[in-house]
C-alpha cells in the first residue's frame, strides 16, 4: 500500500454540483485496491451521496469529511456482512455554538444578510446563508440559483472579484473574532473557526500529512484546498475532471 489519495469533490471529481462522470469513478475503483482513499469536501454528506452515489463511496472511500473535515463519516464498512445496514456512520462532529454565543451567531448572520442585501449581482435568488452547524455556507447570489444562473456568477466573481472583495470585507469586521472565510466552490464562501479549513481532517486521518497526496481545484489563496494541499506530502492542482481522469490513469 503505497500513499494516501485525498481527493477534492466539487471541481475536482465532479463538476461543481453535478455528478460524477463513468470514467472518473471507474479509475477511484481501480485505484481503491492498492491505495487508501479520502474524501474531503467543503459539502455536507447529502450533496456528496447525491453526486457521488452511495455505492461509489462505500465502496471506494475509507472516510468521507464534510463541510471541510468537521464532520467525519465512516464509510469503510464490510460490504458482506448480513444483516448490518450499509448507512455511513457519523464518527465526529463539531458545532460553532460550543464556541459562540447565540447573539454572536445572529450578528454574524445579520451582517452576511446586510451585505449580500447592498452587493450587486446580475440575480439575486434564495438561500443567502445555508446554516451547516460547523460552518456557515454563504452565498450572494443565493443557493437557489439555477445552473445558467451559477455560470453567470462565476464568470463575474472571477472578473470582479466580488466574492475575494467580500472576505476582505468580512475578514476586516469579525476581526477577533477567530472566524476563518473561504472560497469553496463556484458560488458562495465557507465561514468557519479558524483551523477548522481542510487540514482539519488530519484529526482523523491516520497516515501523516506527508505520506499523502491531495487531489483539488481550489489550490488558491482564500481557495478552501489552500492550506490542505501546502500540509501535503504532494498535491495536484487539478483543472477539471477530465484532467483528473489523466492524472489517475499514473497510479
Ligand atoms: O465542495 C465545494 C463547495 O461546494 C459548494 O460550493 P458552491 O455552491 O459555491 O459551488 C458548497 O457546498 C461549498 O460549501 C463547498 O465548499
Amino acid at each position: 500500500m503505497s500513499k494516501a489519495l485525498i481527493f477534492d469533490m466539487d471541481g475536482t471529481l465532479t463538476q461543481p454540483r453535478k455528478t460524477i462522470s463513468d470514467e472518473v469513478a471507474h479509475q477511484l475503483r481501480r485505484i481503491t485496491s492498492t491505495h487508501k482513499m479520502y474524501l474531503v469536501t467543503g459539502s455536507e454528506y447529502a450533496k456528496v451521496e447525491q453526486q457521488l452515489g452511495a455505492d461509489l463511496i462505500l465502496r471506494v472511500f475509507d472516510k468521507v469529511f464534510c463541510c471541510n473535515g468537521t464532520v467525519v463519516y465512516n464509510t469503510n464498512l464490510d460490504l458482506d456482512a448480513e444483516g448490518v445496514s450499509f448507512e455511513p456512520e457519523m464518527i465526529h462532529q463539531v458545532d460553532l455554538t460550543d464556541h459562540y454565543s447565540q447573539a454572536d451567531i445572529n450578528h454574524i448572520i445579520s451582517v452576511l444578510l446586510k451585505y449580500a442585501a447592498k452587493n450587486h449581482t446580475r440575480y439575486k435568488t434564495g438561500t443567502f446563508v445555508e446554516w451547516r452547524r460547523s460552518q456557515i455556507n454563504f452565498s450572494l447570489i443565493g443557493r437557489d440559483c439555477t445552473t445558467d444562473q451559477r455560470e453567470d456568477y462565476a464568470k463575474w466573481d472571477k472578473k470582479s472579484g466580488d466574492r475575494d472583495k467580500a472576505i476582505e470585507f468580512f475578514e476586516r469586521e469579525f476581526k477577533g473574532y477567530g472566524l476563518c472565510f473561504r472560497k469553496g466552490g463556484q458560488i458562495s464562501i465557507d465561514i468557519t473557526r479558524a483551523g477548522w479549513d481542510k487540514t482539519y481532517a488530519f484529526e482523523n486521518i491516520a497516515e501523516k500529512p506527508d505520506k499523502c497526496v491531495f487531489f483539488g481545484d481550489n489550490i488558491i489563496p482564500y481557495g478552501n484546498d489552500w492550506e490542505i494541499a501546502a500540509k501535503c506530502g504532494k498535491h495536484y492542482v487539478v483543472r477539471n475532471p477530465l484532467h483528473l481522469l489523466e492524472i489517475l490513469k499514473t497510479y
